[in-house]
């Protein structure tokens, strides 16, 4: 059974009406990355951060799976390929769009995290700075997101992953955020192919095999009906 390591980023979901980071209508356009998705700014600013977040968690309640998300569910469920959904995105498109195999490396809109005593638990729709946590009942309740400077989730099982695939695909990611942004040069050194499918080129385009451009819901389903030819 062929083993599929699949990465995605913003651009993914972006078809879906969640906006991505880096366009022009960029979330990053609007808010300093510092100021809402690092534990300083944090730390400087919980209810601004909060507010960021309550802000994107109800854009994702709101959104729907696309073609793109349900293709590689059809892809996971059709058996003859094991794969692997390695995700940027912290919303629940692909979960709601069939896929099983998944791994939230930045974490996700739906958890909550304690930041004095580690608890996790599912998150409210609208988060507050004054929330107490259900175990430790401090006021320190965060989205269980993986902010900059912080250790993205499970990179052992990623890693072990990526050097033991058959085939790497990276969707819908500008290729600036690390260490996913190298996950394609480590395929690269395990000797797997690997396949762009994107918007655009991305920053790591010139280590792919093979890239193809264009919206994800056009292109991703069309290279689920080859790989299920
Ligand atoms: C880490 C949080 C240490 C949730 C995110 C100095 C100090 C400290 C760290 C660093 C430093 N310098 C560099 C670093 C590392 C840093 C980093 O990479 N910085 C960059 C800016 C240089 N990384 C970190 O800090 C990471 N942690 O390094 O810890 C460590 C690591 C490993 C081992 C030990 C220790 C933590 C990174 C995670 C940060 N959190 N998000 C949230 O708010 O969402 S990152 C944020 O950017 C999002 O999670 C997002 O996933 C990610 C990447 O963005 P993209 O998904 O690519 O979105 P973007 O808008 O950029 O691109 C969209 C793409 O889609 C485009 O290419 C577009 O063409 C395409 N597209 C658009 N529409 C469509 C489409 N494609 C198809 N169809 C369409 N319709």
């Amino acid at each position: 059974m062929a083993k599929i390591v699949i990465l995605t980023g913003a651009g993914i979901s972006a078809e879906s009406g969640i906006r991505t980071f880096r366009a022009e209508d960029g979330l990053w356009e609007e808010h300093r990355i510092e100021d809402v998705a690092t534990p300083e700014g944090f730390a400087a600013d919980p209810g601004l951060v909060h507010h960021f977040y309550n802000a994107r968690r109800a854009a994702a309640a709101a959104a729907e799976p696309n073609a793109a998300h349900r293709a590689l569910a059809d892809l996971e469920s059709d058996g003859r390929h094991a794969v692997l959904v390695v995700t940027q995105n912290v919303d629940d498109l692909h979960e709601r769009g069939g896929s099983q195999n998944i791994i939230h490396m930045h974490g996700t809109l739906n958890g909550a995290l304690c930041a004095a005593c580690d608890h996790r638990w599912p998150a409210p729709a609208v988060m507050h700075r004054t929330d107490l946590c259900p175990a430790c009942r401090a006021p320190a309740t965060r989205p269980d997101i993986v902010w900059f400077s912080e250790m993205p989730y499970q990179m052992d099982e990623i890693w072990t992953a990526l050097r033991a695939a058959d085939l790497f695909v990276s969707i819908g990611t500008s290729g600036n955020v690390y260490p996913a942004a190298g996950f394609v040069q480590d395929a690269v050194r395990a000797g797997v192919p690997t396949l762009e499918l994107n918007l655009d080129p991305s920053s790591g385009s010139r280590w792919f095999d093979e890239a193809r451009h264009g919206p994800a819901t056009e292109i991703v389903p069309a290279w689920v009906r080859e790989m299920l030819a």
